[in-house]
This record gives structure tokens, C-alpha cells and sequence, in this order.
């Protein structure tokens, strides 16, 4: 069985782009190799009871030594397009200076990737903030945006040049600002709603700093940002449950959205947390309101969601319905309710790119292969709402499924395996699981007309 869109979907038409995702402290290990910095991941794993049994990206895939290995796997895939980040960390040093080294490793990996016929998607940020910048306040420092803006602008200048089909400034900032700041269940582990409100204008502020320089120097890539979003759903019709629906979409997506499109926070996420309100200062939205070429959305699950009296809501679980062993509800359907949403509530909505989708599950090597059915099942009925959505008007020019390979899954180790291609953590042998096998017989056949 094919992992495939289905006929007649406008997902088949040619230059539409399938690809496969990762991020750099998920995969590259050699932490402390070619005078790469310390991240705040670093920090966070090395802090007790943060992370599942103890488990850290020192070493991860070892990709950072094995990446001509995991270029030959994406070609057997057959895929059009990898998404991958930049470690700061890597790239540059204390003083902003550049890092020979480690800037040589994204030039051999992209040079990899057009050798291959391979379109890169890179991503700047993707959680591994410099220690160093974080002990003078992290996302919470103004000034940060600034660093992050001076790195994008070193960033595109050493690596711009025509390997680059799209720059990504940031991965889901509503994970660094909310998990990182705010729940404290990611680096660099604080807890304030408060502070999520400034760490998340820092981030949005960052990206709209660095756009002009990511232009400048690069200006045949298309430049844009990826958020991590989902449908919210009232558990009941009341009143009260719809607003409780409303106000986790907020939250979740247009506390992130808004500032990006519209220019302005959503005055109901103040309901939410009253009086966290960030400092903004005068032209700022204006900034973070820049225009992008494309909006990259991360799509896993939905949420269900009650009233707990005014202005506090109340997550539902459901039993019976079918999940992830992340515990996430299998919900494709979503997929297509957020995107006409967005179409609906977004006039000057740019294209979208799905960058990430995909499901952990409990992947073991049997006699060479690994039966994932209920990956492909995920992956062919999200394909089938993203078509559903396109059909409906909603301009979507890409999916990336993630992830490329079993990995660091921050706060649960290598306990949750994301992967198409299965990773023995033990040896590094890499094992196409049935998922990726038939993910690159569509892809082949899609190729051969
Ligand atoms: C992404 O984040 C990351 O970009 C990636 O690095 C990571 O490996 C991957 O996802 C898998 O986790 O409880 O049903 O409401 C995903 C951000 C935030 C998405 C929490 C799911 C909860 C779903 N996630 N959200 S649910």
C-alpha cells in the first residue's frame, strides 16, 4: 500500500513538495566537537529530572559524522525537499564571530543536498539557544532578537547563494516561549505566563529583525517562519464550552498567528492571563508584521476543551479514540477545519506549507523491518484532509513528514520514536521502517510520471 495522497488529490500536481524533517540537537550529537557552544538543551538535560532517565543529544544519530549515510537515505526516498535547522551554537561565537567549522558542516550538508538534487528548508531556530545568551536572559532579553537577527544575517550570507530554496527564522516560538518560559517543560525550564508573553515577543520581534538581512543576501529563497498549531473543539455546545474553544485557539494559534498577520496580540489572551501582557515598544508590531513568502504550520493533534468557570479552560480526555504513545489524539480531520479557518480568518494569509506531521509509536527491527501500519495509516488520512483543504481554496505548497528519523524527542528521550527510518540507538544502524519504504514507492512512482 502506497504512501500516498489519493487520485485525483492537487496534492499530485509536480511542484507540489514532499520532504521529510529534523532539527539539529534532535540528530546531529558531537556536542562538543568543533568548538560548538553550549546550548540551553545542553543545560536543561544535565538538570535532574528534566528529561526522561537522564537522556540527552550528546550523541542523538551521530548525524553531525554520518550525514553523507542519512543524504543517501533521502535519496532513496526519493524525497523533493529536506527540512533541517542551524545550531547556533555551532555557527558562531561568544563575541558573534564566526565559527569556520561548524558553518563547514551546513556548507558540506547543503552541498550534499544539491549533489542530490535535494531542496534544502532551513531553519535558523529550532530550541538551541546559545548558553551564554541565556545567562544574560535568553528570550527575555531584548536583546536577543538583536543576536538573533546579527546570526540570521551571518547565516545567509555564508550559506545564501543559491543552496537555500526557503530560510525558516523560527520553529514553533509558541514552544520556546510557552514550554520554555511558561510551563517550564522545555528549556530553559522557567515558569510565568508573564514571561511567556515577553519571551514570546522577543522571538516574534527577532524574526522580523532578521527578514530584511535573510532578503538582502538571499534574495531568490522564499523567507518565512513555522508555527505549531491545532483546532480546539467545544466538548459541548454551551456557550461556555465554545468560548473555552475560542480561547485555547488563541492560545494556541493567534497568540502566534495575529502578531505575524495582523499585527497585534489577541486581546482575549489577556482573559487568559491577566495582567502578562509583554512590554511592546512603538514600531514593533510593524516589525513582526513584515511580510513572509510562506507560513510553515506543524500539525499533530486537536484538543478538546470545557469551561472551568470565566476564563479558565479545562482540556478533555476522551477514551476510545485513537492516539499516539505520545498520548495525542489521532485527529486528521483538524488538519482540514484549521486550514479553512485560517483562510476564513487570515485575508492576506500566505501560501502554507505543512512542515511537520507525522506520530510516534513503539517501532521495534524484526527480521530487518519495522511494520509501522499505524504510521501509514496517519501519514495517508492526513494527506487526504490537507487535499480535502486545497480543494476548498486553501493554497498549500508542500509536506514534510517528520521525522526523517527516530530521534531526541526533548523532554521524552529516545523513548518516542517520530521516525520513517528506525535508529538503534546501540549500534546507529539505520532501519527504513515499511512507512518510509512506501512513502519512496509513491514518491518513485510520482517521479516516473
Ligand atoms: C514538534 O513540536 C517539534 O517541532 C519537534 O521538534 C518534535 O520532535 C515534534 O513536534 C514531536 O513532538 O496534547 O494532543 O493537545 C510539537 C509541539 C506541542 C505539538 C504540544 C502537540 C500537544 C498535542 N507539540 N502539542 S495534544
Amino acid at each position: 500500500d502506497l504512501v500516498a495522497p489519493p487520485a485525483g488529490s492537487p496534492m499530485h500536481q509536480r511542484d507540489f513538495l514532499f520532504g521529510a524533517g529534523t532539527s539539529s540537537y534532535q540528530i546531529e550529537g558531537a556536542a562538543h566537537e568543533d568548538g560548538r557552544l553550549e546550548s540551553i538543551w545542553d543545560r536543561f538535560c544535565a538538570t535532574p529530572g528534566k528529561v526522561l532517565r537522564g537522556e540527552n543529544g550528546d550523541v542523538a544519530c551521530d548525524h553531525y559524522h554520518r550525514f553523507e549515510e542519512d543524504l543517501d537515505i533521502l535519496q532513496r526516498l526519493g524525497v523533493d525537499a529536506y527540512r533541517f535547522s542551524i545550531a547556533w551554537p555551532r555557527v558562531m561565537g561568544q563575541a558573534g564571530q564566526p565559527n569556520a567549522k561548524g558553518i563547514d558542516f551546513y556548507k558540506r550538508l547543503l552541498d550534499g543536498l544539491g549533489q542530490r538534487g535535494i531542496k534544502a528548508f532551513v531553519t535558523l531556530y529550532h530550541w538551541d539557544l546559545p548558553q551564554h545568551l541565556e545567562d544574560r536572559g535568553g528570550w527575555l532579553n531584548r536583546d536577543t532578537a538583536y543576536r538573533f537577527a546579527d546570526y540570521a544575517d551571518l547565516m545567509s550570507r555564508e550559506l545564501g547563494g543559491g543552496r537555500v530554496a526557503a530560510w525558516t527564522t523560527h520553529n514553533e516560538p509558541w514552544c520556546s516561549a510557552y514550554l520554555g518560559y511558561g510551563d517550564g517543560h522545555h528549556a530553559p525550564g522557567l515558569k510565568s505566563h508573564r514571561w511567556a508573553a515577553q519571551a514570546m515577543h522577543h522571538l516574534l520581534l527577532g524574526h522580523g529583525l532578521a527578514l530584511p538581512a535573510l532578503r538582502a543576501n538571499d534574495p531568490n529563497a522564499l523567507h518565512g517562519i513555522v508555527a505549531n498549531c491545532a483546532p480546539g473543539y467545544a466538548d459541548t455546545d454551551s456557550a461556555a464550552d465554545r468560548d473555552a474553544a475560542s480561547l485555547f485557539e488563541t492560545f494556541q494559534n493567534r497568540w502566534v498567528l495575529d502578531p505575524l498577520l495582523k499585527g497585534e496580540y489577541p486581546a482575549d489572551l489577556w482573559r487568559l492571563w491577566k495582567g502578562c501582557e509583554p512590554l511592546v515598544l512603538d514600531g514593533d508590531m510593524a516589525v513582526i508584521q513584515r511580510p513572509i513568502d510562506y507560513l510553515g504550520i506543524n500539525f499533530y493533534s486537536r484538543a478538546v476543551l470545557r469551561s472551568k468557570g470565566a476564563d479558565t479552560i479545562d482540556w478533555v480526555r476522551h477514551d476510545g479514540v485513537e492516539r499516539t504513545t505520545m498520548d495525542w489524539e489521532v485527529y486528521p480531520q483538524g488538519l482540514q477545519d484549521l486550514f479553512e479557518a485560517f483562510k476564513r480568518d487570515y485575508p492576506n494569509l500566505p501560501p502554507l506549507y505543512v512542515t511537520e506531521n507525522g506520530m510516534s509509536s513503539d517501532d521495534s527491527v524484526s527480521a530487518g523491518e519495522v511494520d509501522d501500519v499505524q504510521r501509514q495509516s496517519y501519514i495517508k488520512r492526513h494527506f487526504a484532509a490537507c487535499s480535502r483543504a486545497m480543494n476548498k481554496g486553501v493554497d498549500v505548497r508542500g509536506y514534510f513528514i517528520w521525522s526523517l528519523m527516530d530521534n531526541f524527542e526533548w523532554a521524552f528521550g529516545y523513548e518516542r520514536r517520530f521516525g520513517l527510518v528506525h535508529v538503534d540507538f546501540q549500534t546507529q544502524q539505520r532501519t527504513l521502517k515499511r512507512s518510509a519504504l512506501a512513502y519512496a514507492d509513491f514518491l518513485r512512482e510520482r517521479a516516473a510520471g
